[in-house]
């Protein structure tokens, strides 16, 4: 997958010298944001959407119309990833924190994302269709139009915080690839990684059941699936030594 991704976009630059990726953080902070929410790309250039936090997704509206899909919209599907602040903040001893630092450590490089080809300049009106999250201004505008030439960012979220639902698209992922999708990656990691975390999440389970839960979810998301066995037996009072 990865190597496929290098071919594509090495291909992709051999046939535009100037094409460009550009990256969007999804949730960072643990924030409700795309970030930077306004981003001006060419026609050939790739928008990578790195998604660091909590469950997200990237749907594309019409510009008067956020919180709903347009038609055949852009569509990331809904990406969840766990987050590392309550092994953060439960975990003790210093094995426990050498443990949060793997589960860390794979996950950095384990995050989904969702590379998305920029086919023209026409402005691209993103949202997440995750809850309530696209209302309270989870927005962003691909190529937008300055002000007094069409819909804004600012216009475009603050038609959005007064949308009556926030919906998804039906169906899967469309317009672009997702790489390192938790739900694929949590059935096939294999090696020394995986053992690692597990062992390690034995451990800090035993610190308590929001570690054991934070470690599992850490551990779906980064090269360790073996890590999610081990918070579980850690939940279960299984494999979890400490005190
Ligand atoms: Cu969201």
């Amino acid at each position: 997958m990865l190597l496929t991704s290098i071919l594509y976009v090495a291909l992709a630059q051999s046939l535009s010298a100037s094409a460009a990726t550009m990256q969007v953080t999804v949730g960072a902070n643990n924030q409700f944001t795309f970030t930077p929410s306004t981003i001006t790309a060419a026609a050939g250039d790739t928008v990578n959407f790195n998604f660091v936090s909590a469950n997200h997704s990237v749907v594309s509206s019409d510009p008067g119309t956020p919180c709903q899909p347009q038609t055949n919209a852009l569509f990331s599907d809904y990406q969840p990833v766990a987050s590392p602040s309550a092994a953060a903040t439960t975990a003790k001893g210093k094995k426990a924190k050498k443990a949060k630092n793997n589960i860390v450590n794979a996950r950095q490089g384990n995050m989904p994302s969702f590379a998305v080809p920029i086919q023209n300049t026409n402005p691209m009106y993103i949202y997440c269709s995750q809850a309530q999250h696209c209302q309270q201004g989870m927005v962003m505008v691909i190529n937008p139009p300055a002000a007094g030439q069409g819909t804004t960012l600012n216009m475009y979220a603050s038609t959005a915080a007064q949308a009556n639902s926030n919906t998804g698209p039906q169906g899967g992922v469309n317009g672009g690839t997702v790489t390192n999708s938790q739900a694929t990656t949590a059935t096939t990691a294999k090696g020394k990684g995986k053992a690692k975390a597990a062992k390690a999440k034995g451990k800090a389970a035993a610190g308590g059941a929001a570690a054991g839960g934070a470690a599992a979810g850490g551990a779906a998301a980064g090269g360790a699936a073996a890590g999610g066995a081990g918070g579980l037996a850690g939940l279960l009072g299984g494999k979890g030594k400490g005190n």
